[in-house]
Order: structure tokens, then C-alpha cells, then sequence
């Protein structure tokens, strides 16, 4: 099937919106990019990352260098959990989405940033996708919540509370903390792609970060152009798997009739707050204020 990439480039896509990754087609002046945003991100995550996420990076190989062949990386991928990576030229549709993930297959971009946007980019590109979000497939407990959130996703699809499941993926798949002994580090692939946010997140005084709560979460907005104004710190991946073993229909229920948001900066009265944010970033301007700076 013809699509159109928001971009506004037409390809010719599978019925589940996978395409061929043509790795053949990288040239090495890409493969030269990955290898500097991998070094770079790498160096940056230094004490940053947490520890599952450096042990992925090591069994799947990534620091082979160059661009991963999607089909070398979804073998060893394969037999640790079962998951497998599959190309695709832009986002693709919830529904489509939510399968890919039910069925342990982690959709991820078929290109890679230019060099013009090596800093930041909205488009989930190779980076993002495969540096960001597929070392964690390879831990088991990670592996199964992926899994469990698609699931949730499509039953969901029906249910009109499709904005809470997105709220819940991109505040901890996307932008996640976690708790460990020796600090808090970074699980969500929206940061461990970002140079400047892997430093925001953990160190700046301006953003709250709030103790995971399900239905709280799912009921507060995000920000898609900048740092999140607020982080959602778990325990452990077995908290956050453990919140999908509910029945989500009640929840649904609830969410359904409740209708309540929360804006990205407020802290309520019953939120287990690790750090009160100041705001100063967002209330400055954020990102536009600096580059205009
Ligand atoms: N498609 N390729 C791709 N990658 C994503 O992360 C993605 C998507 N489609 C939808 C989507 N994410 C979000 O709406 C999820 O919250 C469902
Ligand atoms: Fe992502």
C-alpha cells in the first residue's frame, strides 16, 4: 500500500506498515553518524543509564558500530525474549502500533536524523528507536510489560481511553526514571536518546519527579515539543509490570467516567513526591527561550 510519511514522502508500505530495512542502502557517512551519536549518547550516560539498559546495549551488540542490519539484531534480539525489530518509515496508526507491540515485534525507523538535526528531532528515527527503546526488550521483565502495554493498547482500540494509554507509554517508556541504590537513573527511551534531556532529567531543579501512580499518570498531559515538566520514578520494572496485571476494565471504567486532566506541572496532595520542581525552564520559555538566547 502507498503512503504518504509526514514528511511527505510517498513509499510503498506492508499491510502492517513495515517496509525493508535496505541496510545495504546506508551510506557510510551514516553509519559515521550513528557512530558518533552513539559514542556521544554512550559518554553521556555515564551514571545516567540505568544498568539494565547498558546490559542491553552489550548483548545485542550495538557498540559493533554502524547502523544495526535489523535482521542480524532481531536473531540475538529473538533469543533472549522473543522480540524482534521491524522497519517502518514513520509513526504508524495506534491500532497498528498496538499489535506490532502485542506480538513482540518493536516497530523502529528505517532512517537516520540528519546532520542538521542531531540534537533534536520530533520523527522517531533509527537513533531514537533502536539506541532508545530496544536494549530494554532484552531484559525479560521489560520485555513482558512492552508486551502487556500493546495488549492494553488494544483493548483500549474500543474503549475511548486510547490518550490515557498514550500518557502511560510515553511517561515511562518514553520519559521513565527509576530507583536504584545508588540514585535515580534513566530507563525512558525519549531520554536516553537526548543529549540535553539525559542531564535535565535527572539533575535539574525545574521539572517535579512523582513516585508512578497508574491512574494518576494516564490522567495528566505531557509536552511533545520540550523537556517534560514532570518524571514518573518506579522502583523497579517489576512495579511497572505488576501495575498491567489489573483489570484494566475497571480502570477504564473510572478513567472513562472521570474526564479529569492534569496539567503537566501540578502536584497533587496525594502524589509521593520525590523532587517539587520550580518550573523555572517551562516558565522561562523552555527550548525556544534558549535557542533565542
Ligand atoms: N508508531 N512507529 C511508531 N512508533 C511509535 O512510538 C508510535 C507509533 N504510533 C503510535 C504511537 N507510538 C503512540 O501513539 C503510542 O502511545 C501508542
Ligand atoms: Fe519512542
Amino acid at each position: 500500500m502507498l503512503i504518504t510519511t509526514r514528511q511527505g514522502r510517498k513509499v510503498e508500505v506492508n499491510d502492517d506498515y513495515t517496509v525493508d530495512q535496505h541496510w545495504e542502502h546506508f551510506t557510510a557517512e551514516e553509519h559515521d553518524r550513528w557512530d558518533r551519536l552513539y559514542a556521544r549518547q554512550c559518554e553521556m550516560l555515564e551514571g545516567r543509564a540505568c544498568d539494565e539498559f547498558i546490559e542491553g546495549t552489550h548483548l545485542l551488540k550495538l557498540s559493533d558500530g554502524g547502523i544495526p542490519n535489523f535482521i542480524e539484531l532481531s536473531e540475538r534480539l529473538k533469543a533472549l525474549t522473543g522480540w524482534t525489530v521491524v522497519a517502518v518509515p514513520d509513526l504508524v496508526p495506534d491500532e497498528v502500533f498496538f499489535d506490532h507491540l502485542a506480538n513482540r515485534r518493536f516497530p523502529a525507523g528505517n532512517f537516520i536524523r540528519s546532520e542538521s538535526e542531531l540534537d533534536y528531532l520530533q520523527e522517531p528515527d533509527v537513533f531514537h528507536d533502536v539506541f532508545g527503546h530496544v536494549p530494554l526488550l532484552a531484559n525479560p521483565v521489560f520485555a513482558d510489560y512492552m508486551e502487556a502495554y500493546g495488549k492494553g493498547g488494544q483493548r483500549a482500540m474500543g474503549r475511548g481511553v486510547l490518550k490515557n494509554l498514550a500518557r502511560l507509554y510515553w511517561y515511562t517508556v518514553e520519559f521513565g526514571l527509576i530507583n536504584t541504590p545508588r540514585g535515580m537513573r534513566i530507563y525512558g527511551a525519549g531520554i536516553l536518546s537526548s543529549k540535553a534531556e539525559s542531564i535535565f532529567s535527572l539533575d535539574d531543579k525545574s521539572p517535579n519527579r512523582i513516585h508512578f501512580d497508574l491512574k494518576r499518570l494516564m490522567q495528566t498531559d505531557y509536552r511533545i515539543d520540550d523537556f517534560q515538566q514532570t518524571y514518573w520514578v518506579i522502583d523497579s520494572f517489576e512495579e511497572l509490570l505488576g501495575a498491567t496485571y489489573q483489570d484494566f476494565g475497571p480502570l477504564y471504567d473510572a478513567l472513562e467516567a472521570s474526564k479529569t486532566v492534569h496539567a503537566p506541572d501540578v502536584v497533587l496532595p496525594d502524589d509521593t513526591v520525590h523532587h517539587k520542581g520550580s518550573q523555572a525552564y517551562a516558565n522561562a520559555g523552555g527550548r525556544l527561550a534558549k535557542a533565542a538566547s
